[in-house]
């Protein structure tokens, strides 16, 4: 289990990556809003890595810290790279899924409390990459509606998730007494 967790580290360091990147190529396309809501997104996976970070040491047990791969450079069309954004965030929901599957295979009930917020999570997480394909699609070719978007969505943001367990512990950096659950 506490491999699997380790691994999760990499997954949502991965996740802000691969989001920082679609930011920059947002900025380099001009759609300055688009990446003022990726990089909160890429924000948000910092939390998550943070989250699971703080479990596994808490647990006593020895994190390892693996290379994080390089994420493409560009993804050609908004469109396309929100498609991207979600397909990826249907693969973490997988992963999430799987640890919860082999938490519950072993009794283990501490990780299974800390995946159910997890499970939740990527319900949000889904649901915000695929409105976004949506309404990118209903704007379709209309530079107009698509700017306008652009501009909706650069109003986006940063917050700490709500409840986030294990996301400060006390003597870390923005630890607030009593923030460790
Ligand atoms: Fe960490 O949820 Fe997105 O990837």
């Amino acid at each position: 289990m506490l491999g699997e967790l380790n691994q999760q580290v990499n997954e949502e360091l991965y996740s802000m990556y691969i989001y920082e990147a679609m930011a920059a190529d947002l900025e380099y396309r001009g759609y300055k809003g688009m990446a003022t809501w990726m990089r909160v997104q890429a924000r948000e996976e910092k939390i998550h890595a943070d989250i699971f970070y703080n479990y596994v040491t808490e647990r006593q047990a020895h994190m390892e810290l693996e290379a994080v791969a390089k994420p493409p450079k560009t993804w050609g069309s908004p469109l396309e790279l929100f498609k991207a954004a979600y397909a990826h965030e249907q693969h973490i929901t997988g992963r999430i899924h799987h640890m919860a599957k082999v938490a519950q295979e072993l009794n283990d009930y501490a990780s299974l409390k800390l995946l159910q917020w997890f499970v939740d999570e990527q319900v949000e997480e889904e649901a915000n990459t695929s409105e976004a394909v949506q309404q990118l699609e209903i704007a379709g070719s209309q530079a107009q509606a698509v700017l306008m978007l652009d501009r909706e969505m650069g109003a986006r943001v940063y917050a700490v998730p709500a409840n986030a367990p294990y996301y400060t512990k006390p003597g870390q950096p923005g630890a607030v007494a009593g923030a460790a659950a």
